[in-house]
């Protein structure tokens, strides 16, 4: 192609992921950094030939259906598309790509990051220091749950539950997964399949989710579900808020049920949910699952390359 086509990137992506896209294709990147709009997506569509969106764009069946004919690939510079009415973009014939692999040891790390926090008390024992609160020690004080050696539940074994899994054994935990369909054994490396996720939380004094949002999978982690976790089971949940049912969740931590959970995920985002932080028992980041330099760089080299291969008359190696 003679002339450079061209891009637009919602929001600020790495310096080394925007000096690539910069030599290769002729690119708009928006510097204010703040989540493109139905609109904004709605008019991209008639001024550029590619997108690279971050999850915070939405691509609604609605907007989809309002866009221009110039647009042919939405290059995600994320793994979850939960965002993207894929059969919308598919019917209009716009390529939709994703970033998987490269972040999933950075998430997996933030899985393990919360696990800890939430079975040892991060959230309070960082308040009582903090504040000069800390005036009194006991061996009963911030006594927590201890990770080596419990039964781990995964809810979605693929490559980030993987990760999380490898991780994990080095805490010498006990893995148990569920997933659609067993994976091969030396992905799975021991872990037991639960063919339901009912049977799964049975044996899952922690439990992580690792599975995407769908239609499906909305509401996963409902009040019947939590009560069949082992009284003092910690959740994880590094995937999607949609997975978890916000009030039933508060309800079992509230009750005791739950001893505690570690979250980077929310229903609302960005934002979080108000009720939430009145518990010293929920450790929470801001979805921030994938941000490390390493594998935001990695991200926007994965989106690019879908990209370089798309304009080049192939089929990204990341095609949905
Ligand atoms: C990203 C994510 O931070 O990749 C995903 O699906 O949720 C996160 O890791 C975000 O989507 C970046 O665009």
């Amino acid at each position: 192609m003679s002339q450079k086509p061209r891009l637009w990137i919602t929001r600020r992506l790495s310096d080394a992921t925007l000096a690539r896209a910069a030599r290769d294709y002729d690119v708009v990147v928006n510097e204010a950094d703040t989540p493109g709009t139905a609109a904004d997506l709605i008019a991209a569509s008639a001024d550029f030939d590619a997108v690279v969106p971050c999850h915070s764009e939405h691509f609604s069946a609605e907007v989809v259906a309002q866009f221009a004919p110039r647009l042919k690939i939405v290059a995600n510079h994320s793994v979850g598309v939960d965002h993207c009415d894929l059969p919308a973009l598919k019917a209009r014939g716009i390529a939709v790509t994703n970033t998987p692999d490269v972040l999933s040891d950075a998430t997996a790390e933030i899985a393990i990051l919360l696990m800890l926090g939430a079975a040892r008390h991060a959230v309070a024992g960082d308040r009582i220091v903090r504040t000069g609160a800390w005036d009194f020690w006991s061996p009963s004080f911030m006594v927590g749950k201890q990770v080596t050696g419990a039964r781990l539940g995964i809810i979605g074994m693929g490559r980030v539950g993987q990760a999380f899994a490898r991780k994990a054994r080095g805490f010498e935990m006990e893995i148990h997964y569920y997933n659609r369909n067993p994976v091969a054994d030396d992905l799975a490396q021991g872990a037991t399949y639960h063919a339901s996720v009912e049977s799964l939380l049975g044996v899952a004094d922690f439990l992580s989710l690792h599975c995407p949002a769908t239609p499906a999978t909305k509401g996963l982690l409902n009040a019947e579900r939590l009560a069949l976790l082992p009284k003092g089971a910690v959740v994880v949940n590094t995937a999607r808020g949609a997975l978890v049912d916000e009030a039933a969740l508060l309800a079992a931590l509230q009750s005791g049920h739950v001893a505690a959970a570690g979250l980077d995920c929310f229903v609302t985002e960005p934002g979080g949910n108000p009720a939430f932080a009145t518990q010293e028992n929920i450790f929470m980041l801001p979805h921030i699952g994938s941000a490390t330099t390493k594998t935001r760089d990695a991200m926007g080299f994965r989106a690019l390359d879908n990209l370089d291969a798309f304009f080049a008359g192939k089929s990204p190696k990341d095609l949905l």
